[in-house]
Order: C-alpha cells, then structure tokens, then sequence
C-alpha cells in the first residue's frame, strides 16, 4: 500500500510505518506530503460523490493528521528573515482543521511564533488570543459557504474593540477566496501553506 492509498483508507494503523519506511528508502519528507495531500484530494472527490460518507473522511482526515505530526520535525523550510507573532484559528461553527494545521506547521518552519488557538473558534477567542499573544498577523480558516461568514464576525468583533488597525489579517481554506479578501479589506488570501508565508513574509516586510 501507498502513502497516498492509507491516506484515501484512513489507515491510522499503518500509516506511520509506511512513512518510516518511505524515509529509510531517501522519500524526501516533501515528496511524501505531496502524496498525502494528493490522497486528501482524492478522499475529497470521493466525499463529493457520496462514496465517502464523515465517518470514512474522518479516518483519512486522522491518518492525514498523523502523518504530518511525523513529517513536522523533518521538513526542510526555507528559514525567513522575517519573523513575526501570528495567532490561527478555524472559525465558529468549522471543525475542518488538516489545511489550517499544515498553515501553522509551514509558518513556523519558516520561522514565524505561531499560537494554533484551534477550531470551531468564536471571534471574541481571536481577539483576546491576539491581544494576549501579541500577534502581528491573524490567521482565518474557512472551508464551508455556511461558516465563512464567520471571517466577516471576527474582522467586526476586532473592529468592535477598537483593534482592527492594530493588526494584519489573512484568510484562507476551501471557502475563501481572494474576492471575499478584499470585501473584508484584509490584507491578503492564501490559497496553500507555501503562499500562506510568502503572504506573512510580505506583510512583516511591510510592517518594518
Ligand atoms: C476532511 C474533511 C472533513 C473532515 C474534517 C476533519 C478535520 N479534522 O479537518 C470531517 C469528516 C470532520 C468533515 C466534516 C464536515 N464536512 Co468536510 N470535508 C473534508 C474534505 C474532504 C477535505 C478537507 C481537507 O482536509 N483538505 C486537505 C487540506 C490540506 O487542504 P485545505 O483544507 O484546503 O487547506 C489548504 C488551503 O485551503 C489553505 N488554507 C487552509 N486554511 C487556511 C488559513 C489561512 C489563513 C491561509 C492563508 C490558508 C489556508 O492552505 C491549506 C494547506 O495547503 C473537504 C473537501 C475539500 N474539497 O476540501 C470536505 C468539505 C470541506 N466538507 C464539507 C462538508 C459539507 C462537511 C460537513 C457539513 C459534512 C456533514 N454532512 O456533516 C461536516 C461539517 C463539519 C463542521 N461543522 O465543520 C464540504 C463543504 C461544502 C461547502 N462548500 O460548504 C466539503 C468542501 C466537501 C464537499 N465538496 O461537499 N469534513
């Protein structure tokens, strides 16, 4: 079996094995992450089809997890000069976590401190997580039509609390888009992990 294929299976079971295994042979730990995302997508075509139901997608979405816990120490970023403090968070009412997770993991190999606050996270949680960690930038995660409102919630709640220039916001996941960032008036869309940086990068540059 593939790593992409225990992905697909949601092979909890196996899957650590097979990415040891993988390494031993000179895998590059990027290499096997393209393969795991690769799954993921197929997993996600399955999920449109209703060949996969929750229950078979939250294997795959644990195998996943467990896999990129593995890869975390070993891959290879490019270190960033900029560095800077962002607090990331799924927004209220979204529990999909994988793609805001690997964000966190990207950033931080990059060199950024990085407070992972979680999901399903109502917007007063993002203002006082930003305020106590000190962020520079704010990171939101959307991947439903139903819950990427709640990117507009947390943007007025910062507003609310007099805050909303005080700090840099980035959205991204399956239901943002670039549009909806310049609706919000954020400073910018990431469409994956490697563009999440690159964002925070040039939002640091800006800042100094
Ligand atoms: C895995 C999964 C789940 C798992 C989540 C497990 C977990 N811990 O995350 C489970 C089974 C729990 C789940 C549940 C549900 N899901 Co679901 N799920 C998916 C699936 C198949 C894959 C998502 C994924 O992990 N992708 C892999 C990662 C690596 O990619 P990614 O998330 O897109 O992240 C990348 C970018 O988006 C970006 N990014 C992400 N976040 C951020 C943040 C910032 C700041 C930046 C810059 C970038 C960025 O960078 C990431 C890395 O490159 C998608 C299908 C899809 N096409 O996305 C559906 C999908 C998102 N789910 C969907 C639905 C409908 C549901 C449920 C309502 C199903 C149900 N009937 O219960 C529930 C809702 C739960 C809830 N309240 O949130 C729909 C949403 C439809 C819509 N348009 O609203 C999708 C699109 C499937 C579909 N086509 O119908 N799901």
């Amino acid at each position: 079996m593939s790593i992409k294929e225990a992905v697909i299976n949601g092979d909890i079971d196996n899957i650590e094995t097979l990415i040891r295994n993988s390494l031993d042979n000179g895998l590059k730990p990027e290499e096997i992450l393209r393969e795991m995302i690769s799954g993921m997508e197929i997993v996600g075509e399955k999920f449109e089809k209703k060949e996969y139901y929750v229950p078979e997608t939250l294997l795959s979405a644990y195998a996943m997890q467990r896999g990129l816990d593995i890869l975390k120490p070993l891959l290879d970023y490019e270190k960033s000069e900029a560095t800077g403090r962002i607090v990331i968070g799924s927004v209220e009412g979204d529990v999909h976590d994988i793609g805001k997770n690997l964000v966190a993991m990207f950033l931080e190999g990059a060199g950024f401190k990085v407070y992972n606050i979680g999901r399903d996270i109502p917007a007063i949680d993002f203002v006082e997580k930003a305020k106590e960690f000190r962020a520079d930038i704010v990171g939101l995660s959307a991947m439903m039509t139903t819950t990427i409102e709640g990117m507009k919630r947390v943007i007025e709640e910062f507003e609310k609390h007099g805050l909303r220039e005080k700090y840099a916001f980035i959205i991204g996941g399956a239901a943002a888009t670039e549009e909806y960032a310049k609706e919000l008036g954020v400073q910018g869309y990431g469409s994956d992990a490697r563009k999440a940086v690159l964002l925070c990068e040039r939002i640091m540059r800006e800042k100094k």
